[in-house]
């Protein structure tokens, strides 16, 4: 493999592309109109525009990407997050051109893209399941009976959902019917598929999820868990490894259930198994998603491999070069998302010019960035700007590293997720470890970010006060 092409953009296409030349492999860029002086750009050997600014012209643009790869005679596509990485199609376009997807083959994408399929690929395995169905449902009497049966609350997925998408709680028999018709109909239009089903619904889970990686050869190992509990709307904002919730012997359980998902699909590359976690340390699988994601840096923190090296190495045909044994967990990492988004209005996308942009830098801090200073943040794509991870020996460690490096970042010109985050950290739930995916509904409001700031402002006051009254009193003495 000479040559990557990165099918995507930020932080992401940056983080990739650093690993391949740490591996000697060269690699190209490319870009929208509108990204054509970012910092993706810049980084890459070569880069090549592909569109205007929509995704649908650019960054989604699979024909437009494969014919670059075949131009600049690039040997293997990295899709990255989001945009085309769980694009089955696009996966099979590349392997139709000779171009080496770095990713899993399209039947894993297609089989975990339907939750359904999903259900049916691992019933072989022995995966703990939530109580429900693992079909597609249309009567509403059967309906009526099966959730009865599991008993209420229930809730609706639509098959060609995931991360949240299409879900509906039903709390009543007497509410099934309509919410049934609207899920389905929903599903109809949303996905083009409306197919629904209906599970146990788990008042008060914990999100956790397992990194698996699988080479061509039968090996599938597991990189324990991260924890994704602390969520907004289903968009996860902050994340760590190791979960605080785990034991050595549920971990492995769970460690053991991923590769088993793996291995239903015949998995080959990165991937990551979701779990439901209840308040009874049951765990139920709920999804896999085929790709690298965001929140890998966490895992690559705490076990010392790079998971991009391992993407490619596999895509390269080469073997997983350890195994389950030499893996091991050593110190705690945390994730905090940055988004141009305003916690004080709803998190509604603040994107404009980044007047002022400095990272923070230091002992077990890492920032994954995809921006510079002076630049604008495109209104087209996802709102994330950069992230901020932090690493500590233990977890309270890596909290007080986070709470410093976020003190740290200076952005001027559009709201950012930093004193969420902040607030997140400082808050008691969160640094006992008691809390579930209801942290942000149940415990933030807009006031309570602006009460810790006016409290930081009232002590910053204090500290100006005392000091000046020091030099006061310094002034006064006697002559
Ligand atoms: C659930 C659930 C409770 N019971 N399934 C949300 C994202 C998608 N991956 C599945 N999700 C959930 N499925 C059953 N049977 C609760 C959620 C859920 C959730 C899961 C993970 C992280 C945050 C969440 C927030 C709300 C609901």
């Amino acid at each position: 493999m000479n040559k990557i092409l990165v099918a995507n953009r930020g932080e992401i296409a940056i983080r990739i592309m650093r690993t391949a030349q740490k591996m000697g492999i060269k690699t190209v860029a490319v870009y929208s109109t509108i990204d054509r002086n970012a910092p993706h750009v810049k980084f890459a050997d070569e880069a090549v525009c592909i569109g205007e600014a929509p995704s649908i012209s650019s960054y989604l643009n699979a024909n437009r990407i494969i014919e670059m790869a075949k131009t600049l005679q690039a040997d293997a596509i990295h899709p990255g997050y989001g945009f085309l990485s769980e694009n089955a199609a696009f996966a099979e376009l590349c392997e139709t051109h000779g171009i080496t997807f770095i990713g899993p083959k399209s039947k894993a994408i297609k089989i975990m893209g339907s939750k359904l399929a999903a259900k049916e690929a691992v019933s072989q395995y022995n995966i703990p399941l939530v109580p429900g169905i693992d079909e597609a449902i249309t009567d509403t009497k059967k309906a009526k009976e099966i959730a009865k049966s599991i008993g209420f609350p229930v809730l609706i997925k639509a098959s060609a959902g995931g991360g949240g998408k299409g879900m509906r709680i039903v709390e009543k028999e007497n509410e099934l019917e309509a919410q049934m018709k609207r899920a389905i109909s929903e599903a109809h239009s949303a996905f083009g598929d409306g197919s629904v089903f209906i599970e146990k619904y788990v008042s008060s889970p914990r999100h956790i999820e397992i990194q698996i990686m699988a080479d061509g050869h039968g090996n599938i190992l597991h990189f324990f868990e991260r924890e994704c509990s602390i969520q907004r709307r289903h968009q996860k904002v902050i994340e760590e490894a190791p979960s605080s919730i785990l034991n050595p012997e549920l971990r492995k359980k769970m460690g053991e259930a991923a590769v088993k998902v793996a291995r239903s699909c015949d998995y080959l590359g990165a991937g990551t198994v979701e779990f439901l976690l209840d308040s009874h340390h049951n765990f139920y699988f709920l999804e896999m998603n085929t790709r690298l994601q965001v929140e890998h840096p966490v895992t690559e923190l705490i076990t010392g491999v790079d998971l991009v090296e391992l993407q490619i190495r596999i895509a390269r045909g080469e073997k997983l070069p350890m195994a389950q044994d030499d893996l091991n967990i050593s110190g705690h990492a945390l994730e905090l998302r940055v988004y141009a988004e305003d916690p004080l209005n709803d998190f509604l996308p603040s994107v404009g010019h980044l007047k002022t942009y400095k990272l923070p830098s230091g002992p077990g801090i890492r920032v994954d960035n995809g921006f510079e200073q002076g630049m604008d943040i495109p209104i087209y794509y996802d709102p994330m700007i950069s992230k901020l991870i932090t690493y500590g020996k233990n977890r309270e460690e890596a909290i007080q590293t986070m709470i410093d490096a976020i003190s740290k970042y200076r952005i001027e010109g559009v709201e950012t997720t930093l004193d969420f985050g902040k607030f997140v950290f400082e808050h008691h739930a969160f640094k006992s470890g008691r809390f579930d995916t209801h942290f942000v509904p149940k415990y933030y409001t807009p006031e309570s970010i602006e009460q810790h700031k006016k409290n930081d402002a009232e002590m910053a006051a204090l500290i100006v006060a005392k000091h000046y009254m020091e030099a006061q009193n310094k002034l006064r003495l006697p002559r």
